[in-house]
């Protein structure tokens, strides 16, 4: 038994330690009923238990069967120019920190891409109009309320107001990609408790629904997520393939591109529960084309 599965106490947080040590658990031969058992003795509920290898064992099978697929080719990605490794960016004349690279995934971290006011700005305008999320229904290219993501969100129209005109404009000097490449805005509240299970932003060609999505604007290359407020505890966004996590940082964002819908691209991410205080996000996904 791992650190991970002996010290948990409720309430109970499925880390992604605690993913990946089901899936070590499985690959070695135990029996399903053998891993919850071994988590109950250290403290587990029986029916969160269940849920975690459930949720975790697809998602590797989800994984395993992707590693099989064909590879699609890889088309041009959004991407801030960091050539000589600058220590900031001047975009428009706002000074941008880069924090972190990576290569593969693809993944950079600004410092300060928005200001103080212009974070308390978005929420200014968008608490109003905030509804429980909605994803992408897979078969039918719609939305719908989905469990693994609990928070309330909302969109903007693409230059609905001054201020989030000068963001969007900030984003494509930013990244070096066309600002009608963007969809409007979308701004997210976790409240305590809530997350966004790990999930890939593309859309996956074998989902029926995928074609009518594509038509507007083809698929998602690339996301930045400006975190709008800094939560007291929890809520970073994860990346579960390399074991990454971004604090979220108000005026900070991370950005990350994907240059074909497949999961080698290791951009499989999530918002990790926030454990105190409230989480607020402003989401930027980059298409290929110009979304209409
Ligand atoms: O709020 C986040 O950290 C987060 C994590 C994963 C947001 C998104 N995905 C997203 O908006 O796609
Ligand atoms: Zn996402």
């Amino acid at each position: 038994m791992t650190k991970t599965a002996s010290t948990q106490t409720a309430p109970q947080t499925v880390t992604d330690e605690l993913r990946r040590w089901i899936i070590t658990q499985a690959e070695a031969g135990c029996r399903p009923e053998d891993v919850v058992a071994a988590m109950v003795k250290s403290g587990w509920d029986e029916g969160v238990a269940l849920a975690a290898m459930e949720t975790t064992l697809r998602a590797r099978l989800d994984e395993v069967a992707a590693s099989r697929e064909p590879v699609p080719p890889a088309v041009p990605v959004p991407e801030p120019n960091l050539d000589g490794a600058p220590p900031f960016l001047s975009v428009g004349g706002h000074r941008v920190e880069v924090l972190a690279t990576m290569h593969n995934p693809r993944v950079v971290v600004f410092g300060g891409l928005l200001s103080g006011a212009e974070c308390d700005g978005l929420i200014e305008l968008a608490r109003p109009r905030l509804a429980r999320s909605e994803t992408v229904d897979n078969a039918t290219g719609g939305s719908e309320v989905n469990a693994a993501r609990t928070s309330d969100g909302m969109f903007f129209e693409r230059g609905e107001a001054p201020l989030i005109l000068r963001i969007e404009q900030r984003i494509a000097e930013l990244v070096l990609w066309p600002l009608d490449h963007g969809e409007g805005l979308q701004i997210l509240r976790y409240r305590p408790g809530a997350e966004y299970r790990p999930h890939n932003d593309y859309f996956d060609p074998k989902h029926p629904g995928t074609a009518a999505v594509l038509q507007r604007g083809g698929q998602r290359v690339g996301t930045l997520v400006m975190y709008l407020n800094t939560p007291e505890a929890g809520g970073a966004t994860t990346f579960p393939d390399v074991g990454l996590e971004v604090a979220p940082v108000k005026g900070n964002a991370v950005f990350f591109s994907y240059e074909r819908p497949h999961a080698v691209t290791r951009t499989l991410h999530g918002g990790a529960p926030v454990l105190a205080g409230e989480k607020w996000v402003a989401t930027k996904w980059l298409r290929e084309g110009v979304f209409t």
